[in-house]
């Protein structure tokens, strides 16, 4: 019940009499594109133990700031179960600042299969990186790179070697991923969160004000290249 997503069939209507094949399947494809679409993840929240409820204030105000920014294009807040806290306090913030809930809407699901598997097409997705850009280390870290296939580490590298907490970085994926051909993503936008887990690189030791100002500095990085990659 997360989703209220809707497909736009309409154009395929107009595509009846007499056209080539050529051109059927080019308005098949036309009718078949939704709104570019970001899905993103909550970033810092799991392994990066940053608090649920700051974090959530946070991504609304950068969602309301980017809202007139964004033209047709969509954000949706993804995260894998239906008991996920931080999707139902940002639900129930975003209801309260009135936010538009076909231009912002959260999901429940695997952001490496939202379309296979959810019927959702997002072409851009985030992934909550670590500062090295490397695959691996768990969460939607290990998930994004594994289902994207090798080509991602190669044009990751091309891009940054690294990242700062509050940086963004957005890579295109190669023709060959998986994740473009079975998912319909042609980038995915790498963002460090700031670190509150003391085993991890760049630990704040609790610096919430420091925490809050990168994690806002994070969303807004994201959100800037989202708008960069689809207008
Ligand atoms: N699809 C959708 N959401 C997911 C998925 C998935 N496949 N997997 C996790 N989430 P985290 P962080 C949600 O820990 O806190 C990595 O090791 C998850 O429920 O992935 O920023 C990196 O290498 C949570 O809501 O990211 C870094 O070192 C959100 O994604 C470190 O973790 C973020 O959880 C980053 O930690």
């Amino acid at each position: 019940e997360e989703s209220s997503c809707t497909m736009s069939r309409n154009v395929a209507m107009e595509s009846e009499k007499g056209e080539s094949p050529g051109i059927r399947s080019l308005k098949d494809k036309i009718s078949q594109s939704d709104p570019p679409t970001l899905a993103f993840p909550s970033i810092s929240t799991s392994d990066f133990k940053f608090s649920h409820e700051k974090a959530a204030e946070i991504i609304v105000e950068k969602v309301e700031e980017f809202m007139d920014k964004l033209g047709n294009a969509r954000l949706v807040l993804v995260d894998l179960s239906h008991g996920s806290k931080i999707l139902s306090m940002v639900k129930a913030k975003a209801t309260e600042k009135n936010i538009s809930s076909t231009k912002f809407f959260t999901f429940v699901g695997d952001i490496t299969k939202l379309n296979s598997e959810g019927g959702l097409r997002c072409n851009v997705i985030a992934n909550a990186a670590n500062w090295r850009l490397k695959p691996g280390g768990g969460g939607v870290n290990a998930a994004i790179f594994s289902a994207a296939g090798s080509g991602l580490e190669v044009a990751t590298k091309q891009q940054a070697n690294s990242l700062q907490p509050g940086n963004a970085v957005a890579v295109q994926l190669p023709s060959t991923s998986p994740l473009l051909n079975r998912e319909g993503v042609t980038h995915v936008i790498h963002v460090l969160g700031p670190n509150m887990n003391p085993q991890r690189p760049n630990y704040l030791n609790n610096d919430y004000d420091e925490g809050c100002k990168l994690l806002g500095n994070a969303y807004s990085s994201l959100f800037q290249a989202f708008i960069s990659i689809v207008q």
